[in-house]
C-alpha cells in the first residue's frame, strides 16, 4: 500500500505514534510518505520505503497568520497525485483532518479518489477541539473521514459526548516498540545518578499545564520523607520554569535533575524504578506505556484512558487528579520494599507486552484494507 501520513513532527504523543507507525509500515513493505512541516523527531533512519515531503508555508507579508492548513492541503494534493497514494492517514484532527478533506475535494476534480483515515489522539478532542473556534470544523471533518480511530475507549466516548458524530469510531490503542523500549544495561548511568543506591523516579512530558508537573515535585517531596530517591524530569515546555522554582521553594533541587528534551528516553527509563504521570487529562498515556515496557511501574491519575493502561495495584496505582498525598503514599508502598518493587516491575512489563507494535500494527493494516474496500464499493454504487 502507498500511505501518506500527516502529523505534528514534534515530541508530542501523536507525532511519536504516527512516526513509529509509519516506520513499522515501511519495514513491512508498505511505501510511506510523511507530509509534515518539519522532519518528524523520531524519523531518524533511512529506508527505501520511507519518503518525507516538507510543507512550506508562505510568509507573504500581508498574512498576520501564515496559512498552514492551505499549504498542507496543497502539498497533500501534490503528493497524492504524483506519488499515486492509496490512502491518507492524518494524526490529530486539528487542522489535519480538515486539510485532508479540502485536499480530497480538490483531488476529485482530477478524478482521483483518496480515502482519509483520521486518528484522534487526545487534546484535539478533550481540550482545543471543543473550543468554539474549532468545534464545527472538527465535527465536520471527523464525519467526512472515511475511517476514524481513537487511541482509547475513553477518547472514543468523549468524541461522541462532545460532538455530533455519525461516523463509527474504532479504538486502536497506542503501541510500543519493545525492541527499542526494553531494559538496557545502564548501570554506569544509574551509579552516576544514584551513587548511594537511591530509588530513581522519572517523569517525561512536554511540561504543559495539562500534565500537572508541579504535582510530580510535590509527590516526590513527600516520598523523600520515607525513601531516599532521585527524580529525573525529562522534556521541556512552559511549566518547566514553574517546576524549577518549586524545587527551590521546597529545597529539593539537589535531588532533582531537569534533563530537557531527550532522544534516547529508553536509556533513562532503563535506570528508573517509578514513573509518575499525574495528568489532568490523558487520552491514553503513551509515555507511561513506554516506561512500563522498560519495567517501570506507574503512579498516575485516573484521568481519561489511563485506567485502560495502568492496572491499579498491579502495574502501579491510580489516584484522583490532584490527590498528591495518595500518589505519594502509593509511591512509598511500591518503593519501600525490593520484593514489592520487583513484583510491580514484572507486572508493568507484562502489561506493556499487550501493546507491542507487533500486535497493534496488523490492526491498523486491516483497518486500512477495510476503509479502502468500503470506499471502492461506495464509488461503484
Ligand atoms: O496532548 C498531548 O499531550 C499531546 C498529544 C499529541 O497528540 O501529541 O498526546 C495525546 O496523544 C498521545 C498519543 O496518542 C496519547 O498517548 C496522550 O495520552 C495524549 N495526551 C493527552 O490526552 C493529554
Amino acid at each position: 500500500m502507498k500511505i501518506g501520513i500527516v502529523c505534528y513532527p514534534t515530541f508530542g504523543g501523536s507525532g511519536v505514534v504516527a512516526t513509529e507507525l509509519g516506520k513499522a509500515l515501511a519495514e513491512k513493505g508498505h511505501q510511506v510518505h510523511f507530509i509534515t512541516y518539519r522532519q518528524p523527531a523520531r524519523l531518524d533512519f533511512f529506508s527505501e520505503n520511507l519518503y518525507y515531503h516538507e510543507v512550506n508555508v508562505s510568509q507573504y507579508p500581508l498574512f498576520d497568520y501564515p496559512p498552514y492548513e492551505l499549504a498542507l492541503a496543497s502539498q497533500l494534493v501534490d503528493v497524492v497525485r504524483y506519488q499515486q497514494l492509496d490512502l491518507l492517514h492524518v494524526h490529530y484532527a486539528i487542522p489535519h483532518a480538515s486539510a485532508a478533506f479540502m485536499a480530497k475535494q480538490i483531488l476529485k476534480t482530477y478524478g482521483i479518489h483518496i480515502p482519509v483515515v483520521t486518528t484522534l489522539h487526545g487534546t484535539d478532542i478533550t481540550l482545543i477541539g471543543k473550543d468554539p473556534t474549532c468545534k464545527p470544523v472538527v465535527a465536520f471533518s471527523i464525519n467526512q473521514s472515511d475511517g476514524v480511530t481513537a487511541v482509547s475507549s475513553h477518547l472514543m466516548k468523549a468524541t461522541y459526548d462532545n460532538f455530533d458524530i455519525q461516523k463509527e469510531i474504532t479504538v486502536i490503542p497506542n503501541f510500543v516498540d519493545l525492541s527499542r523500549f526494553s531494559l538496557k544495561p545502564k548501570d554506569h548511568f544509574k551509579k552516576a545518578i544514584a551513587p548511594n543506591n537511591e530509588r530513581i523516579v522519572v517523569h517525561t512530558s512536554n511540561f504543559r499545564k495539562v500534565k500537572r508537573t508541579e504535582d510530580v515535585i510535590h509527590i516526590f517531596k513527600a516520598l523523600l520523607a520515607k525513601v531516599p530517591a532521585k527524580l529525573l524530569m525529562v522534556g521541556d515546555g512552559p511549566e518547566r520554569v514553574v517546576c524549577e522554582q518549586l524545587c527551590r521553594d521546597l529545597g529539593t533541587c539537589e535531588r532533582i535533575r531537569f534533563l530537557g528534551k531527550q532522544d534516547a528516553v529508553e536509556e533513562i527509563l532503563s535506570v528508573a524504578d517509578l514513573f509518575i504521570m499525574p495528568s489532568e487529562t490523558e487520552s491514553f498515556g503513551l509515555a507511561a506505556l513506554e516506561a512500563m515496557a522498560c519495567k517501570v511501574p506507574v503512579i498516575s491519575s485516573n484521568a481519561g484512558g489511563l485506567p485502560e493502561l495502568n492496572i491499579h495495584g498491579v502495574t502501579g496505582f491510580m489516584s484522583a487528579v490532584g490527590d498528591v498525598d495518595d500518589m505519594a503514599k502509593n509511591a512509598i508502598f511500591i518503593l519501600e520494599s525490593d520484593d514489592k518493587l520487583a513484583t510491580f516491575k514484572a507486572a508493568a512489563l507484562n502489561r506493556a507486552q499487550q501493546f507491542d507494535i507487533a500486535v497493534i500494527l496488523p490492526i491498523y493494516e486491516s483497518f486500512y484494507t477495510q476503509v479502502l474496500e468500503q470506499s471502492v464499493s461506495s464509488l461503484l454504487k
